[in-house]
């Protein structure tokens, strides 16, 4: 504790984990002589160095860049970069730390790793955007490999900054290869990888409900977000039968009591990149509210899919207090752990996001399958596969959960789960 003093994102993220593994410690003294508990919340490898680049006013600007190399026990490093201002050593080595149990979850062979950078792509221009990732890349690219670390996207790093990063990667080190994932289709990329975190989502949670008698047909959902994993939540909730009556961004959210347009988003968002308070301008209908305030709208099924601790303990009762009676984390760690403790006295269903939102690095990885063969696989194969994929990990979860006497305890089931394999791994191969 005394070593991450300064560091409450990353706390956060082992104690929940550590706490689940009690039971794990109880049962398995051979992990516990191997020092695995120990080793596994000290990330291999950090690295921060300085990014400089020069604006369009000529100006020279400099951020700070990071890459957390936390655990190669089962495979290379893989895990997103993360563009935002909030970055900073806690938030990439918390994503660092859940992506390592996220990544085992899906059964491929995935390390776990997280980067990251404070600059803001907001409001940059496409050339101080592609100086700002040619700079990134050109320290990153001495750490990184197609069999070693393997980034991708994540908050605020999209298809334009992963080709601009992948660009300066193959000019440094003159190799062209799967070392990125989220790539273009014309260079390397996978189908169904922009979708697949948000449909996996939906793939993850329609197993749980299904579990339990029920599914999405007719139930109103909100989503908190306008990314991605937001966008494309929305599109696989409606295709299952359900309406999406809420996203949001930073600055408030919008409600559509018809359901959500995705067009209309998706012209917002990915073409303008604008703010979802635009959504009015072209449907009138819909109401939109400035500030935080997306999880008093009444809904069944509530997808946090924006970022972390959206949902703190009052956001969490207004929830339940409305009736919610299924949740599915999209966004890393979007809900505290006194919200968690709402949900889970609550006896509502919770799907905690290192299972719910593996769907997108489980993709990554079936990049990279299709990188090493020089194929590429069509729509319907690869998302066929992270449909199998997100089924087998709600199983997983939940057999783990029963195993340790835990039932029903997705959180304790997706840690155990996720981190006997790992460690299986850390022991076999010995203390390092
Ligand atoms: C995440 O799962 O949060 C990631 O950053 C994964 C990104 C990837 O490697 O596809």
């Amino acid at each position: 504790v005394k070593r991450n003093q300064n560091e409450p994102e990353f706390q956060q993220a082992v104690y929940e984990v550590l706490e689940s593994l009690q039971p794990v410690a109880e049962r398995r003294p051979d992990l516990v002589e191997a020092g695995v508990f120990e080793r596994i919340v000290e990330p291999e490898r950090g690295i921060q160095f300085r990014v400089a680049w020069v604006d369009d006013n000529g100006k020279v600007q400099v951020n700070r860049g990071f890459r957390y190399q936390f655990n190669s026990a089962i495979g290379p490093y893989k895990g997103g970069i993360r563009l935002h201002p909030s970055v900073c050593a806690s938030i990439i080595k918390f994503l660092g730390f859940e992506q390592i149990f996220k990544n085992s979850l899906t059964g491929l062979p995935i390390g776990g790793g997280k980067g990251g950078s404070d600059f803001d792509p907001k409001g940059k221009s496409d050339g101080e955007v592609m100086r700002f990732c040619q700079a990134f890349m050109t320290e990153l690219s001495r750490h990184i490999g197609a069999d070693t670390d393997v980034p991708a996207g994540d908050i605020g790093t999209g298809a334009r900054e992963i080709g601009y990063m992948f660009g300066q990667y193959k000019r440094i080190r003159n190799e062209y290869v799967g070392v990125l994932t989220g790539k273009g289709l014309q260079w390397g990329g996978s189908l169904a990888r922009t979708e697949a975190t948000g449909y996996g989502l939906c793939y993850l949670v329609d197993a749980m409900l299904k579990d339990h008698g029920t599914s999405f047909e007719g139930k109103k959902v909100v989503i908190s977000g306008s990314g991605n994993v937001a966008i494309y939540a929305t599109q696989k909730a409606t295709e299952l039968g359900a309406k999406v009556i809420a996203l949001s961004d930073s600055n408030g959210y919008v409600v559509d009591e018809n359901g959500i347009n995705l067009d209309v988003v998706k012209e917002i968002k990915e073409v303008r990149r604008g703010r979802i308070k635009e959504y009015v301008e072209a449907v009138p209908s819909a109401k939109y509210f400035e500030g935080k305030g997306i999880w008093n709208v009444k809904c069944d099924i509530a997808l946090p899919c924006a970022t972390q601790n959206e949902i703190n303990e009052e956001d969490a009762k207004a929830l339940v207090a409305n009736g919610v009676q299924a949740v599915g984390e999209g966004a890393n760690m979007p809900s505290t752990p006194e919200a968690i403790a709402v949900f889970q006295g609550s006896n509502i269903l919770f799907a905690p996001a290192k299972a719910a939102n593996a769907g997108g690095v489980a993709t990554s990885a079936l990049e990279m399958s299709q990188n090493s063969q020089r194929l590429s696989w069509t729509f319907e194969e690869v998302d066929s596969k992270l449909h199998q994929i997100m089924v087998n990990i709600y199983h997983n979860i939940s057999s783990a959960a029963k195993e340790y006497g835990c039932e029903g305890n997705l959180v304790a089931g997706a840690n155990i789960a996720g981190f006997l394999k790992v460690a299986e791994a850390m022991k076999a191969q010995g203390v390092m």
